[in-house]
C-alpha cells in the first residue's frame, strides 16, 4: 500500500475513503492510492482532462448513486424523486446561466451520447451532417463509420485549409452548398484556433440546415470568457461537462429553440438514455456553481496564457505547431520539423516514462497510421487547475525536449522524472 492517505495529495473525505475501502476491498484500495500517487508525481497534459474539486468528486460518490429517476422534474416515473427534481433543476438552471441559454438537458451520460441525442432530434436516419472529419481534429462522434454517426447518418465531410491547418469558411460554404446538408456540425477535439460560430450559422442559413456546435473542449473557455459564445448561433450545443469545464464524467445539451428543446428531452430519455445519473448531475451543478464564480474567469483566462507560454518555447525549441500556434487551452504538435523519424507514440512512450502524460495525434494529412501517428496533442486545463504559471510551462516544454531529442533514453527519462516529481511537489493536488 502507497502512503497516500496520510499525504497531503488527497482531501479528508477521500483518505477516510481509502481508509474504508483497505479494510472492505483492500485491492481496489490499492489501485485508487496508486492512481492518487500518479496524478499527483505526474504532469497532466492530456488535453481532455482535469482536476475536479472535492465538492465535485464527493458529490459524485454519494448516496444519490441509490435512486431512479426516469423522466424529468416534476414528470417521474419513480416516486421518491423529490429531491431529485430540485437538484436537477438546479443543475439546468446553472448551465443556462453560464452559458447564456434558455434551455439545458443535463441528462445526457456521456458527450458522445448527448450527441446521439442531439442527432436523432434534428436528424433522420439517412439525412446528410456535413462535419470535419477525426483525422483533421474532428470527434468520432461526428460521423466516423464505426461511429453511430458514420453507421446511421450520410456524412459529408469538410477539410482545414492545407496551407494554413485553420477553418476555411469558403470552403464550408462551397461544401454546404454542393452536399446540401440537413445539419453542420462545428466543435473538435484537437483543433486549437477560435471558432467563428456567426459565420457557421450564416452558412447554415443559406443552405437550410440546423448548426450543432460540440463545445467538449472549449465549454470552459466559452463559461470563462475566453472564447465566443456559440449562442445565439448554434441551433444546439453539446458539450461534456469535464474537459475544460472541469466538472464530473457527463454530457449537456443547450439550445435556445423551445421546439428544439422538446425534441431533445424525447430523445434523451426515453430516446436513447434510461435512469439518468442523479449522483453525477448533482456533481454537474456543484461544478456549474464553481464555473459560475469569478475565479472561474481567471482560471480561463490562465488556461489560455499557459497554452500560449508552453507553445511558444515548444516552437522555440524546434516544433511546428498546427496552424501555427494556439488560441485556446491546446495545441497539436508536428514532432518532425525537430526530428524526422519522431513519432507520436514513441514521444508519448518516452514523455511517460518521464511523468509527463501525453496523446499522440495524427495531424492534418498524417501519413502515419492513427496508433503511431507524427504528432502530440498537449492541453493546459490540468496544470492549470494545479496553479502551475506561464513560466513553469517554459520548464515543462524544455523537458519535454529533452527527452525527445534523447530518443528516450532512459537515464535522461529518469532525470527529467525526479524534476517532474519536484515541480509536482511544488503544487499538490489539493494544496492549490
Ligand atoms: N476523448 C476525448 C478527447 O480526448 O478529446 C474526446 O471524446
Amino acid at each position: 500500500m502507497t502512503n497516500t492517505t496520510e499525504s497531503p495529495i488527497l482531501d479528508p473525505i477521500s483518505i477516510e475513503l481509502l481508509n474504508a475501502l483497505e479494510t472492505a476491498d483492500p485491492s481496489i484500495a490499492e489501485s485508487m492510492a496508486a492512481e492518487a500517487q500518479r496524478q499527483q508525481y505526474t504532469l497532466e497534459l492530456i488535453a481532455s482532462e482535469n482536476h475536479v474539486s472535492p465538492a465535485v468528486m464527493h458529490t459524485m460518490g454519494s448516496w444519490l448513486t441509490n435512486k431512479y429517476a426516469e423522466g424529468y422534474p416534476g414528470k417521474r416515473y419513480y416516486g421518491g424523486c423529490e429531491h431529485h427534481d430540485t437538484i436537477e433543476n438546479i443543475a439546468r438552471d446553472r448551465a443556462k446561466e453560464l452559458f447564456g441559454c434558455t434551455y439545458a438537458n443535463v441528462q445526457p451520460h456521456s458527450g458522445a451520447n448527448a450527441n446521439v441525442a442531439a442527432f436523432m432530434a434534428l436528424c433522420k436516419p439517412g439525412d446528410t451532417i456535413l462535419s470535419l472529419p477525426i483525422s483533421s481534429g474532428g470527434h468520432l462522434s461526428h460521423g466516423l463509420k464505426p461511429n453511430f454517426s458514420g453507421t446511421f447518418y450520410n456524412i459529408e465531410s469538410y477539410e482545414l485549409d492545407s496551407e494554413t491547418e485553420t477553418l476555411d469558411y469558403d470552403h464550408i460554404a462551397a461544401r454546404a452548398l454542393e452536399t446540401k446538408p440537413h445539419m453542420i456540425i462545428c466543435g473538435y477535439s484537437a483543433y486549437s484556433r477560435t471558432i467563428d460560430f456567426k459565420r457557421f450559422r450564416e452558412i447554415a442559413d443559406s443552405v437550410g440546415a440546423y448548426l450543432m456546435a460540440d463545445i467538449a473542449h472549449i465549454a470552459g473557455l466559452v463559461a470563462g470568457g475566453q472564447h465566443p459564445s456559440p449562442f445565439p448561433h448554434a441551433h444546439i450545443v453539446t458539450t461534456t461537462t469535464h474537459k475544460t469545464l472541469r466538472g464530473p464524467r457527463g454530457g449537456l445539451i443547450m439550445t435556445n429553440d423551445e421546439e428544439v428543446a422538446k425534441l431533445v428531452d424525447r430523445k434523451v430519455f426515453p430516446g436513447s438514455q434510461g435512469g439518468p445519473l442523479m449522483h453525477i448531475i448533482a456533481a454537474k451543478a456543484v461544478a456549474f456553481g464553481e464555473a459560475l464564480q469569478p475565479t472561474f474567469k481567471t482560471y480561463a483566462q490562465k488556461i489560455v496564457e499557459n497554452a500560449t507560454a508552453l507553445a511558444d518555447a515548444l516552437v522555440e525549441q524546434g516544433y511546428r505547431l498546427c496552424s501555427g500556434g494556439t488560441d485556446n487551452h491546446l495545441m497539436l504538435v508536428d514532432l518532425r520539423p525537430r526530428d524526422e523519424n519522431l513519432t507520436g507514440a514513441d514521444a508519448e512512450d518516452w514523455l511517460g516514462t518521464a511523468g509527463i502524460v501525453v496523446n499522440k495525434n495524427g495531424i492534418p494529412n498524417d501519413p502515419r497510421k492513427p496508433m503511431v501517428t507524427s504528432g502530440l496533442r498537449l492541453g493546459t486545463a490540468a496544470l492549470t487547475t494545479r496553479g502551475l504559471t506561464a513560466e513553469d510551462m517554459r520548464t515543462v516544454a524544455l523537458m519535454i525536449d529533452r527527452v525527445l531529442v534523447s530518443g528516450g533514453d532512459a537515464q535522461v527519462c529518469q532525470r527529467v522524472n525526479q524534476e517532474v516529481r519536484e515541480l509536482c511537489e511544488r503544487y499538490p493536488l489539493y494544496g492549490h
